[in-house]
């Protein structure tokens, strides 16, 4: 079992040293690097879709796309005349940062303003795995039970900004808004929250104003 942990340790070492080279070049080109993380059918790829269309012709975006099988989400993405890439993982629960530079390298994706990783979907694997992001992005959609914030802690407590989606179907499901919200508070307290609807369009300003901050931050950071 002692063995177990330390090779599982090491494996994040080692992980987290790719991370922060990912971190260091994207840091020297000024790219806006965000992880997107959630349960499968939150409504991750349909927020990338709602939300590079509506940068189109303002800031340069690209996906990178991580999924156990097919190419849908990356095609759904190159529909929208985006470059994406799209890693297989072929069962794995979640994308790690020798992937990223792998397909860093294989893709050649052009240098972009703000570059999105959609992770593998599930709220576990994904949590410890640093992919040399700016910051993650919790998505919990509403049909998904507004207990979820306190059953998968480590995540909403990691995350930098939460985005609850599918507000439109509010009306019809039990959902409390505000209890979910101040789970995710209570976790962390610093976070963003962000209620969304993609296809409705509700929170998409804000969700959108909030990518541009924290690309001016990034920006000015690098002088
Ligand atoms: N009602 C509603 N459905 C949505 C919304 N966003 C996504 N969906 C639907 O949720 C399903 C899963 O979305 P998808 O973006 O593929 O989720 P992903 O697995 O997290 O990437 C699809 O059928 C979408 O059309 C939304 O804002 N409102
Ligand atoms: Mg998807």
């Amino acid at each position: 079992m002692k063995q177990v942990v330390s090779v599982k340790r090491r494996a994040l070492a080692a992980n987290e040293e790719r991370a922060e080279a990912i971190r260091s070049r994207f840091s020297n080109s000024g790219t806006l690097v965000v992880n997107l993380i959630s349960s499968p059918g939150s409504g991750k790829t349909t927020l990338l879709e709602a939300t590079v269309r509506a940068l189109n012709g303002e800031l340069g975006t690209a996906v990178i796309e991580g999924d156990v099988a097919t190419e849908n989400d990356a095609d759904r993405i190159r529909a929208l005349g985006v470059p994406a890439h799209q890693i297989l993982t072929g069962g794995a629960c979640h994308l790690d940062a020798r992937q990223i530079e792998q397909a860093l390298e294989d893709s050649r994706l052009p240098e972009v303003d703000i570059l999105f990783i959609e992770n593998v979907g599930n709220l576990i694997c994904p949590t410890t795995y640093d992919l040399g992001e700016d910051f993650k992005v919790v998505l919990l959609s509403v049909t998904e039970g507004d207990d979820k914030p306190v059953k998968y802690p480590a995540i909403f407590a990691r995350a930098e900004v939460a985005v609850i989606t599918k507000s439109d179907l509010l009306p019809h499901v039990p959902f409390d808004l505000e209890s979910a919200q101040s789970q995710i508070v209570s976790l962390n307290p610093n976070g963003a929250i962000v209620v969304t609807s993609s296809l409705a369009g509700e929170g998409l300003d804000d969700w959108l104003d909030l990518l541009r901050q924290r690309l001016q931050v990034k920006r000015q950071s690098r002088g």
